[in-house]
This record gives structure tokens, C-alpha cells and sequence, in this order.
């Protein structure tokens, strides 16, 4: 079976989840706050002509960013893992990649949009910094045809729970070679693109091969949800039940 025009049969696993020198997003938020902090104009006018307007005093609000840590050190919530021959492959040191337009679309010199593009008509709202991370691999065995979240499929895999209100950050490392758009039902995908005053809230997500995603999710929906990969065929495997008491 051929999918997505790659060919699967006797690929070389290192070779196979090689990333093309991609890099993690380019923020210029860093450098706005710096030289913010430096008393530095930001805010793209030229108060040279006006220097006695006051309204030239307004800071643009819109301008401010701060600086979104990709890598918190927050408490994981562990979850069972099984390993077997149900994974075929592992993506080492996946990397998030929200600027890849990914296979096929790389470099073919027309403008791609991206989750990096991704952003926010309106200011994110105040919610609080999630307090735990939930950490899911998206695995498989692309010879066989068989998916899995962390090894387990959904009719062994017992149900994520959590309690109402509570800020989680999920995280997917996607160790196959295939797009997985995973689908949280009931509550918001906030999907961490860089930009923290202007979050993307999301319904899917697509995790690309061999990369890292993250977004931030209030459970503030009760009830049991589905959570699952949207490829009908990966569906039986890449599924949990999440339960929100
Ligand atoms: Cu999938």
C-alpha cells in the first residue's frame, strides 16, 4: 500500500525521520522585549516629527509580545506505554516545526502558510499558565498498518481523565511518517505557535512526521469526549477516551 506518494518499503528508519534542516519558528518577540526594557521605541512610529504630541506617548498594546517558553518545566502526567512491535520507529530529538509546509510542499517557490502563520485576530484571553503537561507519542508500524497512541490502542487504553477547570498542556511528539490531525473534542486546542498574546484556538491540530506540537487546553467542558486521529484508517488505534468530573 502507497501513501502519501512516499515510498514505505524498505526505508531506512534513521534516513526516513531525517529532518530537511528545518528550524523552530523565528520569534522577534525576544527582541521587542528587549529593547522595550532598553526604552527603546517599539511601536513603529517615528516621533521624530510629532515630538510633542502626547498620543505619540501610546505604546501600540498590539506590538508587545512576550516571550512564549517552549519548554517549560511543568509535572508530566504519566500515562501507561507499551512497547512492541506494534513501533516500527521513533523520531529522536523531534523538533517543533510549525513553519514546515511539509512533504511536497518544501521549497517548490510559492508561499506555503503554516501554523506559524497561524494567528489570533483577537488578543488571547487570560487564562493561567497550565499547571501539568500531558506528553502523547503517535506511534505506529507503517509495514503492518497499525496505530497507536504510546503503544496502546483504544480498546486497551484506559481513559485520560480530568477534573473540571484544570489547565493542561498536551504535547505530541509524532514518532511515524504519517500527518496525524488529532481532534480533542468539547473544549479548545489553544496551539502554541510562538505568538503568546495571540493564541490560535483549534478544533484539530496536525502533528507532522517526526515533530513535536503543543497546545494548552482548559477542561472546562464535562463529560466524556472523544480525542483521536481524524484518518478514518488510523482512527481504531490513535483514539482515547478523555473524561472531564
Ligand atoms: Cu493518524
Amino acid at each position: 500500500m502507497k501513501m502519501d506518494g512516499m515510498n514505505h518499503s524498505g526505508h531506512d528508519q534513521s534516513a526516513g525521520m531525517k529532518m530537511d534542516g528545518m528550524k523552530t519558528p523565528n520569534y522577534t518577540h525576544a527582541l521587542t522585549m528587549e529593547k522595550m526594557a532598553m526604552g527603546q521605541d517599539v511601536s513603529g512610529v517615528d516621533h521624530s516629527k510629532h515630538s510633542h504630541d502626547m498620543s505619540s506617548m501610546k505604546v501600540d498594546l498590539d506590538s508587545i509580545e512576550i516571550p512564549m517558553d517552549m519548554n517549560p518545566t511543568l509535572p508530566q502526567i504519566s500515562v501507561p506505554k507499551k512497547e512492541g512491535p506494534q513501533i516500527d520507529m521513533r523520531a529522536t530529538g523531534a523538533k517543533y516545526r510549525l513553519d514546515d509546509p511539509g512533504v511536497g510542499l518544501r521549497n517548490n517557490g510559492r508561499k506555503v502558510l503554516t501554523y506559524a502563520d497561524l494567528r489570533n485576530l483577537y488578543p488571547t484571553r487570560h487564562e493561567p499558565q497550565p499547571t501539568k503537561e500531558l506528553v502523547l507519542h503517535l506511534t505506529g508500524n507503517m509495514e503492518r498498518y497499525m496505530w497507536s497512541i504510546d503503544g496502546i490502542t483504544f480498546d486497551e487504553a484506559p481513559p485520560l481523565q480530568f477534573n473540571f477547570g484544570e489547565r493542561i498542556r498536551i504535547t505530541f511528539i509524532n514518532d511515524t511518517m504519517m500527518n496525524h490531525p488529532m481532534h480533542l473534542h468539547g473544549v479548545w486546542s489553544e496551539l502554541e505557535t510562538g505568538d503568546e498574546n495571540h493564541i490560535p484556538r483549534k478544533h484539530t491540530v496536525i502533528v507532522q512526521p517526526g515533530a513535536k506540537i503543543s497546545y494548552r487546553v482548559t477542561m472546562n467542558a464535562r463529560g466524556d469526549w472523544a480525542y483521536h486521529c481524524h484518518m478514518l484508517y488510523h482512527m481504531m488505534g490513535m483514539f482515547r477516551r478523555v473524561q472531564i468530573r
